[in-house]
């Protein structure tokens, strides 16, 4: 059975739970609670992720998967979620490695510091890291426009990845009406079958006193 080490207010753990949803595959989803410091415990870096990080993928007792887009490729092989094609393939990763280098690390980031009281500490980066964000976006809608999802016509992993911090940007201050095909775009992700729907809030120790 596979089990999935995971903070539930996560998106990067979202993105797995949606996945694995949308291929009706059980799993054990085994609680980490990141803001105690469990993820970076000797035992969690050193056999589960040096990086400290979840969500974390155990495919089998021992083996172990992080970084979300790569455990969304992992679990995608062989079905509808990621094409066979090699093109169309490196247009997933495209959007992929595009989440992680320009849309998490500023639209994840800002929404993280201002829903857990760390934006007044880090306003002038706050302010730089919404600029790169709202660019993100822009991105997005410009790609949007023309396309119904972002790779071939179809809901693949792209989308689920994309989906999962975009859909909450306004909590980090980021109004989305002035990007009417990306608003479309996750209507049209949510309206997927056994879409999992909201993700939950911080749990109260996340935020700062
Ligand atoms: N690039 C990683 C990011 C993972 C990540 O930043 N996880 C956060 C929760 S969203 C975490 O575990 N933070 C705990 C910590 O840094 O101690 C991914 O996509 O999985």
């Amino acid at each position: 059975m596979l089990r999935l080490h995971d903070y539930l207010p996560s998106a990067n753990g979202y993105k797995v739970r949606q996945l694995l949803a949308q291929l009706e595959r059980p799993y054990e989803r085994v609680s980490v609670d990141i803001f105690s410091g469990q993820s970076r415990t000797e035992d969690f870096l050193h056999s589960r992720n040096p990086a400290g990080r979840i969500p974390v993928l155990e495919v089998e007792p021992g083996r172990f998967i992080a970084e979300s887009n790569a455990i969304l490729c992992y679990l995608a092989e062989g079905t509808p979620f990621l094409p066979d094609g090699r093109f169309e393939r490196a247009q997933v990763l495209q959007w992929l490695f595009f989440e992680q280098n320009l849309l998490e690390p500023n639209i994840g980031t800002v929404r993280y510091w201002r829903l857990t009281g760390r934006e007044a500490q880090r306003a002038e980066a706050a302010r730089l890291k919404s600029a790169q964000g709202l660019e993100a976006l822009g991105t997005l809608e410009r790609h949007l426009q023309t396309h119904r999802f972002l790779v071939d016509e179809r809901y693949t992993i792209a989308d689920i990845a994309l989906y999962a911090y975009t859909h909450v940007a306004p909590d980090g201050g980021f109004a989305l009406h002035p990007f009417p095909a990306v608003q479309a775009w996750l209507e049209r992700v949510r309206s997927q079958p056994r879409h999992i729907g909201e993700l939950p809030p911080y749990t109260a120790n996340a935020h700062v006193r």
